[in-house]
């Protein structure tokens, strides 16, 4: 994927507030400060296009960053972390199940997990909403520079296990090295393209040949 373009669109918690228009659209969940903003920011090569921090919980709100003025990646707020408010948590649920079921531009979410951890419940929760739903997942695991080979191994079994998957459907990333990011964009081409079949041409589309 070249990116020529990448901006801000807006931000919101519910349907009312989601963009107009029918632009494909890709979202990225995970547990909160697993990496999230930082896998978007590395995919259309911009160092702070979505603001990332050390503080977990950040993304309280649903982003969406419009990409070549053809598709749509949209920030999910993260989950699962203790400190976050409760008010936080309790509105988490909702937000994020209106959003999986509701948002017909939806094409696939990133679910991002953390080499050095074991998968958590609100992770398993997200993969069975996405199989729900009919929403194809991208199971990447992020942070690999933090780990040696061997404990890469280890953990990917461990990882690929609890969520039921195979190794092979893994995307293994870093935001520091950059790796995986050219595998990462193909699955995702994968998934616009799918979405595209079927659906009308742009207006514009073919005026050479007419
Ligand atoms: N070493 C390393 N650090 C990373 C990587 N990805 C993210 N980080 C760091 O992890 C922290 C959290 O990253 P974010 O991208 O803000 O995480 P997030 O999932 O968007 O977090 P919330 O929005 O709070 O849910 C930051 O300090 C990042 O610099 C990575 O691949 N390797
Ligand atoms: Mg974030």
């Amino acid at each position: 994927m070249i990116v020529k373009s990448a901006h801000f669109v807006k931000s919101a918690t519910r349907p009312a507030h989601y963009p107009e228009g029918d632009l494909p659209e890709i979202a990225f969940a995970g547990r909160s400060n697993v990496g999230k903003s930082s896998l978007v920011n590395v995919l259309v090569n911009r160092k702070n296009l979505v603001r990332t921090s050390s503080t977990p919980g950040r993304t309280q709100l649903i982003n969406f960053f419009q990409v070549n003025d053809c598709f749509t990646l949209v920030d999910l707020p993260g989950y699962g972390y203790a400190k976050v408010p409760l008010e936080v948590k309790k509105a988490w649920r909702p937000m994020m199940e209106t959003y999986l079921s509701k948002r017909r531009n939806l094409r696939g979410v990133v679910l991002i997990v953390d080499i050095r951890r074991t998968p958590v419940e609100e992770d398993l929760q997200m993969l069975e909403w996405l199989r729900a739903y009919s929403v194809p997942p991208i199971v990447v695991v992020t942070k690999c520079d933090k780990v040696s080979k061997n404990e890469r191994a280890r953990q990917t079994a461990i990882i690929a296990e609890r969520l039921g998957v195979e190794k092979s459907e893994l995307s293994f990333f870093s935001a520091l090295s950059k790796e995986g990011k050219d595998g990462i964009w193909a699955r995702i081409d994968a998934l616009l393209e799918v979405g595209a079949e079927g659906t009308e041409q742009p207006e514009n589309a073919g005026i050479e040949a007419s």
